[in-house]
């Protein structure tokens, strides 16, 4: 099964051939972007969904059989805001199982080495204590609004260690808090805060509006990290010597929180994003939508201990959120 391959971009006599899964969503083009800045010459394997249909399990099998992949970044998923996860659940559950069960099957069958699995902090109990450590997994009940795409990716984890125990393979898992960044999804209702609420005030702003409605009560607590800090923590974490990565997880516990260990209110977000985007109306509130998780900010002690720190300020990134969604709004997902 296990051919001897190389495993890292760097200081490996030939390079990997790697393949991100996703390439084209917000996630895996900030890592095609991060591997092609760090490493020119990297061997990357690219697939539209129109060229390879993940939830396709004989596309995938054929796919893996042709290749020759040594590495895999398994960042293709459905994904989607608080209303989108809880008003089209099955659409969550199905796509992201069928997704990551073809990948991870095929890669094992062909002896790709190294993966690196892309979950969410949902995958937490809804009550977890704060912040919240990577041992709390499975410790209590979901939040209810998002649990079907949590159990996938919950899921997704325990294929990752399974294979790992059973197979050899080196598979790792990292957990990222809420994202946001280029590519993001900006559609007014299936979107995440962030963009969600750029796009609102920035439409307000220019249609003279006097007030803007977020969702919510305002006090859910989130923790945001921008998209190129978490596509540099994979590439970090996928390229870390294989001891290393063991030394600080264990068989049954094997993914890393990725996030900044800081979280604020969505209140606090909501006047941040007006200021950001120049809307100086008055901000109201729509209890009668879901808040969701009354507070998610990860321990991100291991990612640390690992070498790994977020370097973009929510204020900087925030900033350059709203410029490239200026830049590329009419062809910006969501419009
Ligand atoms: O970003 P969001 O959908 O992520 O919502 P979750 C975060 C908070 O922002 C919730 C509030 O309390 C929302 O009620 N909010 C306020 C808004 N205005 C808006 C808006 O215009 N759009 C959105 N979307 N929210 C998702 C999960 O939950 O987090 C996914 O459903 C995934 O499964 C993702 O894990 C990271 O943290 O609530």
């Amino acid at each position: 099964m296990n051919k001897p391959r190389p495993n890292t971009t760097s200081g490996a006599a030939s390079s990997p051939r790697i393949f991100v899964a996703g390439h084209r969503g917000m996630v895996g083009s900030a890592i095609v972007r991060q591997i092609s800045s760090a490493a020119p010459g990297a061997d990357l394997v690219l697939r539209t969904r129109e060229e390879l249909d993940l939830t396709n399990q004989d596309a995938v099998e054929r796919f893996f059989a042709t290749e020759e992949i040594d590495q895999v970044y398994l960042a293709a998923a459905k994904v989607g805001g608080i209303l989108a996860n809880d008003t089209r659940p099955a659409e969550f559950i199905l796509q992201n199982l069928a997704i990551q069960t073809n990948v991870i099957q095929a890669a094992v069958k062909h002896g790709v080495g190294r993966l690196l699995f892309l979950g969410s902090s949902c995958i937490y109990p809804k009550l977890a204590d704060q912040p919240i450590r990577e041992d709390a997994l499975l410790t209590g009940p979901l939040e209810p609004t998002n649990e079907p795409y949590a159990v996938a990716k919950i899921a997704g984890i325990k294929m990752c260690e399974s294979c790992n125990r059973q197979y050899g393979t080196d598979y790792r898992s990292v957990m990222p808090t809420n994202l946001y960044g280029e590519n993001d999804n900006f559609h007014p209702q299936h979107s995440h805060v962030i963009p969600g609420l750029i796009r609102r005030f920035h439409e307000a702003r220019e249609a003279g509006d006097h007030s803007v409605t977020v969702w919510g009560t305002g006090t859910p607590r989130r923790e945001f990290l921008h998209v190129d800090d978490l596509a540099s923590a994979c590439v970090h974490v996928m390229e870390l010597p294989a001891e290393t990565y063991r030394q600080h997880t264990q068989p049954m516990l094997s993914h890393v929180n990725v996030g900044t260990g800081e979280d604020l209110s969505i209140r606090s977000l909501a006047a941040m994003v007006a200021e950001t985007v120049g809307f100086d109306g008055a901000i109201e509130f729509d209890a009668s939508k879901p808040d969701g998780t009354p507070r998610k900010v990860l321990d991100v002690s291991c990612l640390h201990s690992l070498g790994w720190k977020h370097r973009i300020s929510l204020q900087d990134g925030l900033r350059s959120t709203y410029r490239w969604f200026l830049d590329n709004q009419s062809g910006a997902r969501g419009y």
